[in-house]
């Protein structure tokens, strides 16, 4: 059902930018975006692999593009209409595929 999560305060989502450094704040979109470059196509589908796994369990799905070995990330809430903890949530699990 849409509308039924709340997009973050100003507070935190002030304080949830801060805490993600590897991560950009697109205000047009109320979103987080990430670029990630791999060794090769292979690392960078592998990766995708792994967060299409993560995304399906959280029931919460990044936008995202590969161009052989880069992958763009953009993270929102479109339940709600903006950033959300799940984005929050969402970018903290991919930093920690990364690593
Ligand atoms: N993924 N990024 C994102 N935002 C959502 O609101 C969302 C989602 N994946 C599934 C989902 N919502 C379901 O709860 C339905 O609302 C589509």
């Amino acid at each position: 059902m849409t509308g039924t999560i709340e997009p973050l305060s100003e507070e935190d989502r002030v304080e949830a930018l801060d805490a993600l450094d590897e991560w950009d704040y697109d205000e047009a979109r109320d979103a987080i975006t990430r670029t990630i470059t791999f060794a090769d196509f292979s690392e960078a589908f592998a990766f995708m692999t792994r967060v299409a796994l993560l995304a399906e369990k959280a029931d919460h799905h990044p936008e995202w593009s590969n161009v052989w070995n880069r992958v763009e990330i953009l993270l929102t809430t479109h339940d709600a209409g903006g950033l959300s903890h799940r984005d929050v949530d969402m970018a903290e699990a991919i930093d920690g595929l990364v690593g």
